[in-house]
């Protein structure tokens, strides 16, 4: 078996006006569908980042992924690996999907999960199932709560009905919550940051908590916008809230930052966990965060972190050395949902809710065959299917490519869709606290 084919969909999202401290969503987000043939005929397919940056990754790697067997993966990361170049890693002023150097380790995840949907379709099982076996049936998600502007996202003629509403205080982020959990049944909770005054995004903790109570873990992630005494003013004040099941993501950086924000922590009797995905990014980083004791948990991608087995390989790592592993989110649709839920459901040191921001797309922007995919009690259940488990729509498909040909978009850029809509001296400072 050979893989034959290799095509990309360049797709367009609508997305409504999320804040964080990169700024501000675009009315769309971009993503990329991968498909892969093989020579007896089976279709595999993948989900990743958008826009030129990936799709560039992904014409790189092409020659490599033609004539090549869907089983022969490790060699194939070899070669992906012997192209990268090395460097600074972090996501401290890359929005997630516009790193170059992390594009060719983006590209081998999508084609190592269309091939994982493609051998899976071969020996009639489930991708998590390939790889030693699920460690659980459903993989748990978390109420992904943001800041936001008022509107739906998308454009023109394709502008969308505000289901959310404006939430730029405690109550309307409350409001979103109930929403949320009531249509997904999450079970954990995180709150974007590093959005309003620090003090703001304390009372809306202390206003979830209050609501939701302590059997609700929560998390907040200012994607680095504090100073170290900010995060230290945050984690104390937050104690009680974070402390229970929950963690602070990323309150600064670099990686010495929040080493020196667990140190002082620590000193005054809290242990709040501090997790990252901006600082530790890659295998190589792993170390020094261990070393400096950083970084106590770590966000897994398997879309920029190397696939579904990488995951699964820094999973089982973050276990041996007594660090915690959760999941990291960018908007997506309901095939990387499904990579996302296989890389939990064969990672048993998964024991956190991953994040997800399916909520925040609708049907009319699904690609999956049948639609959006459900939640149970805030997890997606593993299907009794080969592979990754669903098909694609191929007119939605169509529809959401003619849309990204029609439109100017070709990367993310939260800065200057800040300055288009909200204020048009915004510019990104670190730390803005
Ligand atoms: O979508 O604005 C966003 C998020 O801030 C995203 O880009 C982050 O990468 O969700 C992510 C995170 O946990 O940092
Ligand atoms: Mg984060």
């Amino acid at each position: 078996m050979r893989i034959s084919e290799f095509r990309v969909h360049p797709v367009a999202v609508a997305d409504p006006p999320l804040r964080s401290s990169y700024g501000l969503h675009a009315p769309y987000a971009l993503r990329t569908i991968l498909v892969l043939k093989t020579t007896d005929g089976i279709e595999g397919i993948a989900e990743a980042h958008g826009g030129d940056n990936s799709l560039a990754a992904l014409e790189a790697i092409r020659p490599h992924v033609l004539g090549r067997d869907p089983f022969d993966l490790s060699r194939l990361w070899a070669t992906v690996q012997a192209e990268t170049s090395g460097g600074d890693r972090s996501q401290t002023w890359l929005v997630p999907g516009e790193n170059p150097r992390d594009s060719g380790t983006r590209a081998y995840a999508a084609v190592e999960a269309a091939c994982l949907d493609i051998i899976g379709k071969a020996v009639g099982k489930p991708a998590c199932d390939l790889l030693g076996g699920r460690a659980r049936d459903a993989a748990p998600f978390s109420a992904y709560l943001f800041y936001k502007h008022a509107g739906g996202g998308g454009m023109g003629g394709d502008v969308r009905e505000d289901e959310w509403g404006e939430a730029l205080s405690p109550e309307t982020i409350v409001a979103q919550c109930k929403r949320m959990v009531a249509l997904y049944g999450f079970r954990e909770i995180k709150l974007k940051g590093g959005v309003l005054e620090p003090e703001l995004e304390i009372e809306t903790m202390r206003a979830l908590y209050r609501e939701f109570g302590p059997s609700y873990p929560l998390r907040i992630d200012p994607n680095c916008a504090w100073s170290v005494e900010t995060s230290l003013h945050v984690g104390r004040s937050l104690k009680e809230e974070l402390g229970r099941g929950g963690y602070l993501e990323d309150p600064a950086a670099p990686l010495e930052a929040m080493a020196e924000v667990r140190r002082r922590l620590l000193a005054e009797g809290i242990g709040t966990p501090l997790a990252s995905n901006v600082s530790v990014t890659a295998f190589h980083h792993v170390p020094q965060a261990w070393k400096l004791d950083a970084v106590q948990i770590v966000l897994s991608d398997p879309h920029y972190w190397g696939g579904i087995r990488a995951v699964q390989q820094l999973a089982a790592l973050c276990d041996t050395l007594g660090a915690g592993v959760s999941m990291h989110s960018n908007n997506h649709l309901g095939v990387s949902l499904m990579i996302m839920a296989h890389a939990c459901a064969a990672s048993p040191a998964m024991r956190y809710a991953c994040d997800t921001h399916y909520p925040w797309q609708t049907a009319q922007d699904e690609v999956v065959a049948g639609g959006r995919i459900p939640f149970q009690d805030g997890a997606v259940v593993i299907p009794d299917k080969p592979g990754l488990g669903v098909d694609l729509d191929w007119d939605q498909v169509a529809r959401l490519e003619e849309r990204y040909h029609k439109l100017p978009l070709r990367k993310r850029d939260d800065e200057a869709e800040m300055r288009k809509h909200v204020d048009p001296e915004w510019k990104r400072v670190l730390p803005r606290w």
